[in-house]
């Protein structure tokens, strides 16, 4: 991790580099931690890849943000372990608010790494986790605890000599095995990057209107992953490879409420106008109204 941030792969995320320490260690965070639980929510469904369902006049919006987003999913349910927790397992001095810390995403954990560990899977070459029987569209989350339970083993690699990820990345993103470079990613550029965006930016951001799958796309454990059967994920209307100009007409008032409790309200309504435009100049599509 430091050598990542010291080569600035993280972009313009400067929050990925504040107090690395922390990140690393655990017991910077829940003073006393003594076990890490990681959890994973399923997001694929029956919906076509990227390539698959690509045409011109059209952009991508990654299916991770086809439903509800699920920092809101995955923060209900933890509130519920945690209620659970305290009821049944946790000594009468146990104090959950600093006891058992989770978060979802957001915080200074390594939730890859400590997925791996904790045996949800391994880090593909993209550097995501995948399952050997569910693939990699999962979600994960972590729980910082005090509390002492019995690990579970870690799993191990199943990449082999594969390199289709890597192979497949349109711009190069995958450096080497399982480093990305924030920078040249089209999820980073099309979600965290603030501002213009370059000239050889907006090349590469290809059809992409919001994040990008192609490297799970190909990857050949995702042949094994089915729908997740979570019905506030499954993909909302006119999501799945939206119409350019229905995009770049959108209102604040209208985008509001296509994506509402939507993880493309994080790009806001310029970064995603922003997008289309790139997407449309890349497309060279002068559409008919
Ligand atoms: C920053 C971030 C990004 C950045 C940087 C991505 C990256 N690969 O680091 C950007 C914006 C580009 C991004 C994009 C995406 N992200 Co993101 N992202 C994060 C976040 C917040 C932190 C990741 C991080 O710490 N990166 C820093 C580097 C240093 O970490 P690292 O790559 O894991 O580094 C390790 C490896 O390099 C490893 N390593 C190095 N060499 C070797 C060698 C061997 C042998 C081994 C085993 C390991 C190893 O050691 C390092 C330290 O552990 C996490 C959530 C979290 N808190 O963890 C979500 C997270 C990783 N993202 C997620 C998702 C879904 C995505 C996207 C698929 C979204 C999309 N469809 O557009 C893309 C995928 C792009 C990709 N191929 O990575 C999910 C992944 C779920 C999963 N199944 O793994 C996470 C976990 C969010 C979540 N809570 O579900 N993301
Ligand atoms: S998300 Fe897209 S751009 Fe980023 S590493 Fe994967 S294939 Fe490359
Ligand atoms: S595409 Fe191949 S190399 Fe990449 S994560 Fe999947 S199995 Fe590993």
């Amino acid at each position: 991790m430091r050598a990542w941030l010291q080569a600035d792969r993280h972009g313009e995320m400067a929050w990925m580099a504040t107090n690395p320490a922390r990140r690393s260690d655990p017991g910077l965070v829940v003073d006393g931690a003594r076990s890490v639980i990681v959890l994973a929510l399923d997001y694929d469904s029956e919906a076509p890849h990227t390539q698959e369902a690509m045409a011109p006049g059209h952009g991508w919006i990654s299916r991770y943000a086809w439903g509800t987003d699920y920092h809101l999913l995955m923060e209900r349910r933890l509130k519920a372990l945690a209620r659970r927790v305290v009821a049944e397992l946790a000594p009468p001095e146990f104090d959950a608010r600093r006891e058992f810390r989770w978060s979802v995403d957001y915080g200074p954990v390594l939730e890859r790494r400590w997925a791996e560990e904790a045996g949800l899977g391994w880090q593909g070459k993209h550097s995501l986790l995948v399952d050997p029987e569910r693939g990699s569209f999962f979600f994960l989350c972590t729980v910082i605890t005090t509390m002492l339970l019995r690990p579970d083993s870690p799993q191990t690699d199943h990449c082999g000599s594969c390199t289709a990820c890597m192979d497949a990345c349109p711009t190069q993103a995958i450096v080497a095995e399982r480093v990305v470079d924030a920078r040249r990613c089209i999820s980073y550029l099309t979600i965290e990057r603030r501002g213009a965006l370059t000239a050889e930016e907006r090349g590469w951001v290809g059809d992409h209107v919001f994040g990008c799958d192609v490297c799970q796309d190909v990857c050949p454990f995702n042949r094994f992953s089915g729908p997740s059967g979570e019905e506030e994920l499954a993909p909302r209307e006119g999501l799945v490879a939206p119409s350019l100009v229905e995009l770049a007409e959108l209102t604040e008032e209208a985008f509001a409420r296509r994506f509402r409790q939507s993880p493309v309200k994080r790009a806001k309504l310029v970064g995603l106008l922003r997008n289309v435009a790139a997407v449309r100049g890349n497309q060279g599509v002068v559409v008919e109204k």
